[in-house]
C-alpha cells in the first residue's frame, strides 16, 4: 500500500508499547534522541500519575533502519514498559463510569475488564508520539512545523490563540502546562490542585497548529479524503478527546457569512495568495488552502476518580465502587503532545499520498516541483497581483 501508515500494539502493563510505521521514505537519517525528547514531553505536566516516575520512555529501533538511515522497510519502534505487572495484576469486575470498561466488557462478554483496560490505557499514546516524531523528521525539511498549545484546564479562562507561532512555541516550552499564555497558567494550576485535593479529575482544551503546509492537500472529491475530516478523526481517536473545532468552527455557526469567510488577496513572491484573516483554520473544501492549519481540541476529565462514582459488580449486579486504580488528575498537557503527533501523522500521510517518494530526495523534489508549477500558472497574463 502506498503512503505513510502507523499502527500500534502493546498493553499498559505488558512488555512494551510498539509503533509500526510503513511508507517512511528511504534514506531518512533517523534522530532517535529527538524521538526520546518527544516521549519525555508526553510524560510531563502537573497532575500526572505516579506511573510517570516509574517509566522513562525511550524508543528502541527494532526494524527498518540500516546504518542510521531508514531502509524503506517497515519501521518498528519499541518503548519498553518498566511496570510489566500485567500477569500479576488482579482482575477488575466493577467498571469505571466514563472509561472503556463497561462497553468493552459487553463487547467481549467478560466480567473481568482487565484486558479491555490494558489496551484502552492512554499509555498507548506513547507509540503515537514516537510515530509523530518520525513524521516530524520527514516533514521538517519540507518546511512544515507543527505545535500544540494548552488553552484551558478545568474551565479556566482560555488562553488566546497565538498569532506568532514561533514566539508562542518559545513561551510554551518554558511552561510545564504547555501553554503560551503565562498570565493564564496560575488559574490552570489551581484547578488541577483543587481537583487533586477533592479526589477528582479535570479536562481542558488545546490548540494544534501546522505552518508551511502547501495548498491543495486533501481532496474535495471523496468524504474519506477530506483533510479536515481526517484531522478531526485523528484528534477524536485520542483517549478522552470529545470535541474538535476546525478554525473558528463553533463561533462561525452564529455569525454571518460576510463575517466568517476570509477574503482572498493576490501577492507577489512565493506565496501568491494572502488571506487577511484565517477563521477557516487553513482548510477549505476539505483541502489545505496554504494558510496555517489550526484546530481546537476538547478533552474530558479522566474517568478514574479517587472519589469514585457508583457502579455495579459485573459478577453479581451488586452496587459498589470501581476497584481503586492509579491514574492522572489531569493529562491535558500530555494530550496536547499527542495532538501534535496525530497532526504530524496525518500530514505525513497526505504529503506521501500527493507527492509520493520512495526516497527522501524524491519527496522533496516533488514538493519543490509543485510549488514551481503553481508559480507558472497564476498571475501570468500581464496583471500584477493586487491590481
Ligand atoms: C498513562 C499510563 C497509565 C495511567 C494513565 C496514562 O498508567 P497506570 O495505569 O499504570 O497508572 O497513568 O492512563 C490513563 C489516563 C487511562 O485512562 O488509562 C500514560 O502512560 O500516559
Amino acid at each position: 500500500m502506498a503512503g505513510f501508515s502507523f499502527r500500534s500494539a502493546g498493553e499498559s502493563h505488558g512488555e512494551a508499547i510498539l509503533a509500526f510505521l510503513e511508507g517512511v521514505p528511504f534514506g531518512l537519517e533517523l534522530d532517535v534522541p529527538a524521538i526520546d525528547a518527544e516521549l519525555r514531553r508526553r510524560q510531563g505536566g502537573p497532575g500526572r500519575s505516579a506511573r510517570m516516575n516509574i517509566e522513562q520512555d525511550r524508543a528502541e529501533v527494532v526494524a527498518g533502519v540500516y546504518r542510521g538511515r531508514t531502509s524503506g522497510a517497515p519501521l518498528v519502534l519499541r518503548i519498553a514498559n518498566a511496570d510489566r505487572s500485567l500477569e500479576r495484576l488482579p482482575p477488575l469486575h466493577r467498571p469505571r463510569p466514563g472509561h472503556a470498561d463497561l462497553a468493552g466488557a459487553q463487547r467481549f462478554a467478560t466480567s473481568d475488564v482487565r484486558p479491555v483496560v490494558e489496551r484502552a490505557s492512554a499509555r498507548e499514546t506513547a507509540a503515537r508520539v514516537a510515530a509523530g516524531a518520525v513524521a516530524r523528521q520527514v516533514l521538517r525539511p519540507l518546511g512544515v512545523e507543527v505545535a500544540a498549545f494548552v488553552l484551558s484546564i478545568g474551565g479556566s479562562e482560555p488562553a488566546e490563540v497565538p498569532l506568532d507561532f514561533v514566539a508562542a512555541v518559545k513561551r510554551r516550552d518554558l511552561s510545564d502546562l504547555r501553554t503560551p499564555d503565562a498570565a493564564k497558567e496560575e488559574a490552570m494550576r489551581q484547578r488541577i490542585e483543587a481537583a487533586c485535593r477533592a479526589g477528582d479529575t479535570v479536562g481542558g482544551t488545546f490548540l494544534v497548529c501546522a505552518e508551511g503546509v502547501p495548498a491543495g492537500l486533501g481532496s474535495v472529491e471523496q468524504w474519506t479524503s477530506r483533510l479536515d475530516a481526517r484531522l478531526a478523526a485523528a484528534m477524536m481517536s485520542i483517549p478522552s478527546v470529545k470535541g474538535v473545532e476546525i478554525g473558528e468552527g463553533f463561533g462561525n455557526a452564529s455569525r454571518l457569512g460576510s463575517e466568517v469567510h476570509d477574503p482572498i488577496h493576490g501577492v507577489s513572491g512565493e506565496k501568491l495568495f494572502a488571506r487577511p484573516s484565517n477563521r477557516a483554520g487553513g482548510l477549505e473544501g476539505g483541502m489545505s488552502n496554504g494558510e496555517a492549519i489550526w484546530l481546537r481540541v476538547a478533552m474530558k476529565p479522566l474517568s478514574t476518580l479517587r472519589n469514585p462514582l457508583e457502579t455495579v459488580d459485573l459478577r453479581d449486579g451488586m452496587a459498589g465502587s470501581p476497584e481503586p486504580q492509579r491514574s492522572d488528575v489531569c493529562a491535558v498537557p500530555a494530550g496536547s503532545v499527542v495532538g501534535e503527533a496525530m497532526m504530524l501523522i496525518v500530514l505525513a500521510q497526505v504529503f506521501l499520498e500527493r507527492f509520493g517518494g520512495a526516497t527522501i530526495e524524491d519527496l522533496s523534489a516533488a514538493v519543490r516541483q509543485q510549488s514551481e508549477h503553481r508559480k507558472q500558472r497564476f498571475f501570468v497574463e500581464g496583471h500584477s497581483p493586487g491590481s
